[in-house]
């Protein structure tokens, strides 16, 4: 018999179905075993009496995640359909047959079969393999899946073309000390830490391009922000009048992604009793009026060049306040924070440049670039860096290139902020942290 996807069972009432997946948990209630059977789509309650001797004794033997294959008449269950609540749903699954595909090796050492399994996150991290499967924590999974398909669908839907670029490089792209050396060969290589030269490379070939790709940050770092290796949402667009071309093309691609996953995910956000925010206009202030800000506002002694994380929550804060706002867009970094590709602005101490920050933390970059050749030779060298080091790239911008720019979006910061998580990397299915190389 074929499959049924246990979803789809509630439209099967009264016939026999077959049915495959994980034992959710097993419960005996006099001579009566019932089970909660777990597959892609949901969850169904299975009842195996002691009538149909076969399938009785082999559900005996069965355990939590065991993986399962049953046959048996879908049934209306009592009260199920009433009570839309019930997780297991309206029907009720009377086996006939029942056998066991695989069963577990060891006693499991957690319970995903709960709500909330309040584990600490060292033993969720640890064994992903399983505390993934728990329904909660599932959820994370489901959002970050519908968060990449409705960034890839806004971008294509602007005329953006998806490119994939190398992530072993010749040279540390953005500088810093966060690169991770590798040995390539009989030479030394680098792990991208963004897709940066590549994009703007789509530029001058593509005009508008986009790219979902995985980069590498050697952090030293233990904070809830940031893992060593991340999935960047990257985009650069040619043809632009001014930077504020791109946080306006941003605005709308948050705006549909929000609206996506709150129109697709509401099972998933309820588990967390999360919401999207619905986007209008995102606020945009100056970088230095943040700080002013920060200052007058809640007396927060700050550095005069930038804005530190406790800054970020609190101008979030501020933004919800004053705008009720969840997104807020800082503007005109001032240069010597900020990389020398980017453009600067007429005051020559700041740069046409943006953080998108959300919920209090800080979820993309972005800007306008400089586009013409000896501009950024200049710019090389006024930050210090030899032109020689970065031929490449600089070729990009001999043979025409419209002025432009764009950003690089974190998705695990994202989802974090959705779902409220404390650690980005509850976020990630299998992150990578200083200690963390495993599973
Ligand atoms: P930046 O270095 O600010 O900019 O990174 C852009 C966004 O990437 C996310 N992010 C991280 N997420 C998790 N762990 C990390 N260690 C981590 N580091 C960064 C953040 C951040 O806002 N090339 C520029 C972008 C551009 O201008 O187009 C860049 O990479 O959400």
């Amino acid at each position: 018999m074929e499959r049924t996807i246990i979803k789809d069972a509630s439209e099967k009432i009264g016939q026999n179905i077959r049915i495959k997946g994980w034992v959710k948990n097993r419960r005996d209630h006099g001579k009566l075993i019932f089970m909660d059977v777990r597959d892609r789509s949901g969850v169904v309650q299975v009842v195996i009496i002691p009538d149909k001797e076969e399938a009785y004794e082999m559900a005996k033997q069965a355990r939590s995640e065991f993986v399962v294959d049953i046959e048996g008449l879908a049934k209306s269950r009592p009260g199920g359909a009433a009570n839309e609540k019930i997780s297991t749903g309206s029907v009720e699954i009377e086996a006939g047959k029942f056998s066991i595909i695989s069963a577990t090796k060891d006693d499991l050492p957690v319970d995903v079969s709960v709500d909330e399994m309040n584990l600490n996150l060292e033993t969720l991290l640890n064994y992903r393999s399983l505390t993934v499967r728990n329904d909660k924590i599932n959820a994370i999974f489901k959002i970050y899946a519908r968060l990449i398909q409705s960034y890839g669908d806004f971008l294509r839907s602007k005329d953006f073309l998806e490119i994939k670029s190398p992530k072993i490089l010749s040279s540390a792209t953005e500088g810093g000390a966060n690169f991770f050396k590798i040995k390539y060969f009989d030479r030394d290589a680098f792990l991208a830490q963004s897709p940066q030269f590549y994009k703007q490379a789509g530029v001058g070939l593509f005009e508008r391009v986009f790219e979902i790709g995985t980069v590498f940050r050697a952090e030293p770092h233990y904070t809830t922000r940031h893992v060593n290796e991340y999935v960047s949402l990257d985009a650069e667009m040619g043809f632009i009048e001014s930077f504020e071309d791109i946080m306006a093309q941003m605005e709308k691609a948050m705006a549909y992604i929000f609206k996506f996953i709150g129109d697709t995910c509401q099972d998933e956000l309820e588990k967390y009793g999360a919401s999207v925010p619905e986007i209008k206009t995102i606020p945009r202030i100056k970088l230095t009026e943040a700080l002013a800000i920060l200052e007058k506002e809640f007396g927060k002694k700050v550095e005069k060049v930038d804005i530190d994380p406790e800054g970020e929550r609190l101008i979030c804060q501020w933004a919800k306040e004053k705008y009720g706002s969840d997104l807020i867009f800082l503007t005109h970094y001032p240069a010597s924070v900020r990389p020398f590709y980017t453009m600067p602005s007429k005051d020559p101490q700041y740069t046409e440049s943006f953080d998108l920050l959300f919920r209090g933390v800080e979820i993309a970059t972005g800007g306008q670039r400089i586009h013409d050749f000896n501009q950024l030779e200049n710019s090389i060298k006024k930050h210090g860096l030899n032109p020689k080091d970065f031929k490449h790239y600089l070729d990009i911008f001999r043979h025409g290139m419209p002025p432009h720019g764009g950003w690089g979006l974190g998705s695990e910061r994202i989802v974090q902020k959705i779902l409220g998580l404390a650690s980005i990397k509850e976020a990630v299915l299998f992150p990578r942290d200083v200690k963390r190389l495993t599973p």
